[in-house]
């Protein structure tokens, strides 16, 4: 069985909402970020910064949730949630994985970590202003890839929608609005979908 090791509303929630996307059986390993058990020698044995997602597949060690959420798409096939490579498909998958970790999610963690997760001596209250607007640029391009679909590839669920949604939830519960309406309605139809409850129910078992 495949071992998640994750914390609750991290980026390995982006894991777990795959995971119940494919309906397979999984472990929940809560590693204590706050405790510093990501820091511990055995669990930098698994992942070689100490953070969370990483997955434990028969022995085959994986991290990056974008990475992880891809080999677990690539591996279940039959559920149909990432186009087969060499495809047109699977390249604009690759691009909105790209575009979500590099443009969307890093001027929203740079206001993530200069707000609350960096210790104060290391934050720097002046990123923030360029951070929101960063993001906000990076909004206005997703809104006009996004407008009149239903997904971000089209008409089917994939799991680039697991990324994006998650990314927007994020921005979200970090006070950090996206300016957009079509951005925020795509969030919530995508959260509103049974997986996602089961996300938070798995989330809430663990603590
Ligand atoms: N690029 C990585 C980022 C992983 C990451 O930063 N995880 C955070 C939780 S969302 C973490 O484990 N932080 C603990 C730490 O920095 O020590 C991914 O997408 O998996």
């Amino acid at each position: 069985m495949i071992k998640l090791y994750g914390y609750p509303r991290s980026r390995s929630t982006r894991v777990v909402w795959m995971l119940e996307e494919l309906g397979i059986d999984y472990e929940f390993i809560k590693i204590e970020l706050l405790e510093g058990e990501g820091q511990t020698a055995d669990y930098l044995k698994i992942h070689a910064d100490g953070k969370v997602p990483a997955i434990d597949d028969e022995g085959f060690v994986l991290t990056e949730s974008a990475a992880i959420v891809t080999y677990l798409g690539d591996k279940y096939p039959a559920q149909g949630l990432i186009p087969p490579a060499g495809t047109q498909q699977r390249a604009k998958y690759d691009e909105g994985c790209f575009f979500i970790l590099t443009e969307l999610e890093q001027p929203l963690w740079t206001i993530g970590k200069h707000t609350f997760v960096f210790p104060e001596d290391k934050r720097v209250p002046a990123i923030l202003d360029v951070a929101r607007w960063e993001f906000l640029k990076a909004c206005k391009a997703l809104e006009k890839n996004l407008s009149g679909k239903k997904f971000a590839l089209g008409d089917q669920f994939s799991a680039v929608d697991i990324l994006l949604a998650h990314t927007l939830r994020w921005a979200d519960a970090f006070g950090v609005a996206s300016g957009s309406q079509v951005l925020d309605d795509y969030r919530d139809r995508m959260s509103a979908r049974p997986s996602f409850a089961k996300v938070i129910s798995r989330e809430a078992a663990v603590g």
